[in-house]
């Protein structure tokens, strides 16, 4: 219920921003740099989010796990650069993280600002601005909604205004995808043929990918790496065999660099799955999700995700496992 209701929740935090978050919004232009932290699905969103900030802003952004902000905080926040803090956490409990955004308060120069779902949690209450996407609070362990509503937090900030029509542009979007692809994820997640799997991605779309790694851990307890498309043949290839799935979050505008290494991959046994905005079914591609081209791409970020999240769940259900209670972990990690 979680993934699929992301559509519907997507509408609701972009309204939420649009009428609640014109006042307090950070203008990234007037710092330094800034410095986004997080932990697990929260320190990929910072990853994410600093490649798209850093980019759009010119201002150099540096994702930071919470724990070496908490345990070295001098060799990251440095008290002559004014800084935009941004602590990230779905909870708003994580240890490191309130740690993290603790240090900066006391040793950095500049304004931070807090990511969560949870108004009355003990980050959104010590940060000084925080952002509250509370359409994506959950039960599950793993996050998925939590995580695609925070992330539109951040692209308002990288991006600017949000277009007119652009809620309800999304929404229906989303549910367009899951109608025409939902069959294709719970035939790739019930294949336990698959036994290892790789998801590529460049520029922001590496944050996402490493996002989709995790989800295949925590959902499905199964084998699975991220890396950039070209880093991927660099070594890592080596572990390619006919038991593996690559994932490709294909940039449209980098096809041309792109889709040749999942042709290889391909060659080498692998099965091949392209998500992304491409007009043409990519040849390299054995599965193709065809996202919708009309979205722009920086505001289309949290349509790669809910089918690759319906891959993890299928193929937990598929394992016999509870997708949403993972083993070994907890929905909070306190120290
Ligand atoms: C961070 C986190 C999640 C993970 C699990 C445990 O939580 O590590 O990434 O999936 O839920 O906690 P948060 O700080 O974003 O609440």
């Amino acid at each position: 219920e979680e993934i699929l209701s992301q559509p519907d929740t997507w509408a609701e935090t972009l309204a939420y921003l649009e009428k609640d978050w014109k006042s307090g919004l950070p203008d990234v232009g007037a710092y330094d740099e800034v410095i986004l932290s997080g932990c697990g699905s929260t320190y990929y969103l910072s990853i994410w989010a600093a490649r798209l900030l850093q980019r759009k802003t010119g201002v150099t952004c540096i994702p930071v796990p919470g724990s070496e902000i908490w345990y070295s905080g001098e060799d990251w926040i440095h008290p002559d650069r004014k800084t935009l803090f941004i602590a990230i956490s779905r909870s708003g409990l994580t240890t490191e993280t309130l740690h993290a955004l603790d240090y900066f308060l006391k040793a950095g120069q500049g304004d931070a600002l807090a990511v969560t779902c949870y108004g009355d949690s003990p980050l959104a209450k010590s940060a000084p601005k925080a952002v509250i996407t509370s359409a994506g609070m959950e039960n599950s362990v793993a996050q998925t909604r939590s995580f695609t509503n925070m992330m539109w937090a951040l692209m308002r900030l990288a991006n600017g205004d949000i277009p007119s029509g652009l809620p309800a542009q999304v929404s229906q979007v989303g549910k367009q995808l899951l109608a025409n692809y939902q069959s294709t994820s719970r035939e790739i997640g019930a294949n336990l043929e698959i036994e290892r799997f790789f998801f590529l991605g460049d520029g922001p779309l590496y944050g996402l990918a490493l996002e989709v790694m995790l989800k295949m851990k925590e959902m499905s307890l199964s084998y699975s790496e991220a890396y950039h498309f070209l880093e991927f043949r660099h070594g890592p290839m080596s572990v390619i065999n006919d038991h593996s799935l690559v994932v490709g979050l294909a940039n449209p505008q980098q096809a041309a660099y792109e889709m040749p290494v999942l042709q290889q991959m391909r060659e080498l046994g692998a099965r091949t799955l392209a998500v992304g905005g491409l007009t043409e079914t990519p040849a390299a591609a054995d599965t193709f999700y065809r996202l919708d081209g009309s979205l722009p791409y920086d505001w289309s970020f949290a349509t790669y995700l809910p089918l690759i999240q319906l891959i993890a769940f299928e193929r937990s259900l598929a394992k016999g496992l509870n997708p949403d209670k993972p083993e070994n972990l907890t929905a909070v990690v306190e120290l």
